[in-house]
């Protein structure tokens, strides 16, 4: 069974929209805290992650709070790592809000304003210290509000290297410094917040992190469905490249419609996703990835109701559907993987020539000219891939024979 993370970020979400006010009461942190503790208690979770904003506020004048053990910061962090502690949570990763501060509507470590990327890069140190005080082993860089709406706006001459620099300095700090975190990791997005964004998808994102200083440091977090399919992109091809490149880290979960706003619908809720969700894990068990899933969605507007004891027991309801859902998938990819007669299937459209994948993998150009493969015969059969779906769909939809 995979492990699972759910978010400080995603249980807080009172979830207001453009168009309406939050419905759910908002929690502290330590609130959230203790509700995270108590899923962890269930056996619904083993991990967290959270932005710096939703653990404590941010104060520009006073960008080294967190290293004075007598400020309300310190004490707050603390407190939640106590409880952490206690419920034997753990915080996998830290990532720095740059998107809910006004000062960042043009941009965090790509604002084309020297004075602004300074105050992003000191954000960003800062949260790197809250993620090694709590044993957080990824930073995540979100493209957030580093974009764009009109074209003139931006100095693209300088605009990727301003990125690269402030990743760079990121790295830089974590290993000088000695610090808990072992991989950066970077979450593409095509728009939202921004009309366009600087990283669209995960191939912007893995082309970028091959430019940085230290790229084995660097992989990527695919927001699955949600980020890809915005654009109407597939989340296999994002995440096997990732996987073949070596650089996927973990990955954010959620649903979506694709072509729409980020919906951030909980898992496997909504119109599709299911068949999605099934495939995604299966092709990550087949190409041996360990990894863990971090929820990244929010409670259905529907599905709020104002008050304490709501905003209590809605939000715990919110992580055990979430984790119900993972679950139900995982296990309906474990069958698909088993059934001999799918595998059957497979081995029809993908061929038992094991003699000729080996020469092709040596690349021996000698040896591949001098082959001569049966044209005719290869030619000659129908890729039943209608007929291997059609298994798949009995598998999923529970009809075995
Ligand atoms: C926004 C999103 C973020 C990042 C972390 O769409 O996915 O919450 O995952 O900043
Ligand atoms: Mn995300």
């Amino acid at each position: 069974m995979r492990v699972l993370s759910m978010p400080f970020w995603c249980v807080e979400n009172p979830v207001g929209d453009p168009f309406g006010r939050s419905i759910l009461d908002r929690l502290s942190p330590l609130e959230v805290c203790d509700l995270l503790c108590a899923a962890k208690r269930e056996g619904l979770i083993e991990l967290t992650a959270s932005h710096d904003d939703n653990l404590v506020p941010w104060d520009p004048a006073n960008p080294e709070d967190d290293q004075d053990p007598a400020s309300q910061t310190s004490r707050t962090l603390q407190e939640i790592r106590l409880r952490l502690q206690a419920a034997g949570l753990r915080m996998a990763m830290i990532t720095c809000d740059l998107h809910g501060n006004p000062v960042f509507r043009g941009g965090g470590l790509a604002n084309p304003n020297p004075g602004i990327r300074l105050l992003a890069a000191q954000k960003v140190l800062r949260s790197i210290r809250i993620g090694h005080f709590f044993g957080a082993e990824y930073l995540t860089y979100w493209v957030a509000r580093d974009g764009f709406e009109t074209q003139f706006a931006l100095p693209w001459e300088n605009t990727y290297r301003y990125l690269l620099e402030g990743l760079n300095l990121a790295r830089r700090y974590i290993r000088d410094n000695k610090l808990s975190i072992r991989k950066g990791s970077i979450e593409s997005k095509p728009n939202e917040p921004r009309g366009e964004m600087l990283l669209p998808t995960t191939g912007h994102a893995l082309a970028l992190s091959d430019a940085l200083e230290e790229p084995g440091f660097w992989g990527v977090n695919p927001e699955i469905l949600q980020h890809e399919a915005m654009t109407n992109l597939s989340p296999f091809v994002a995440l096997a490249l990732a996987v073949a490149r070596g650089k996927l880290n973990f990955v954010h979960l959620g649903n979506q419609k694709p072509g729409q706003f980020d919906n951030d619908n909980p898992t496997m809720i909504g119109m599709s996703g299911v068949k999605e969700l099934v495939g995604v894990l299966w092709m990550l068990e087949r190409m041996g990835w360990q990894g863990h899933f971090e929820f990244d969605n929010h409670v259905l507007r529907t599905d709020t109701a104002p008050g304490a004891d709501n905003a209590r027991e809605i939000r715990m309801d919110f992580i055990r559907l979430n984790v119900e859902n993972f679950r139900l998938a995982e296990a309906k990819a474990a069958e698909l993987s088993a059934d001999r007669e799918l595998a059957a299937m497979q081995k029809a459209i993908w061929g038992e020539l094991p003699g000729l994948a080996d020469l092709l993998a040596r690349g021996d150009w000698r040896r591949i000219l001098a082959e001569r493969p049966d044209y005719g015969q290869l030619n000659a059969q129908a890729v039943r891939i209608a007929r291997l779906d059609t298994r798949a769909n009995r598998l999923l939809l529970g009809r075995r024979e």
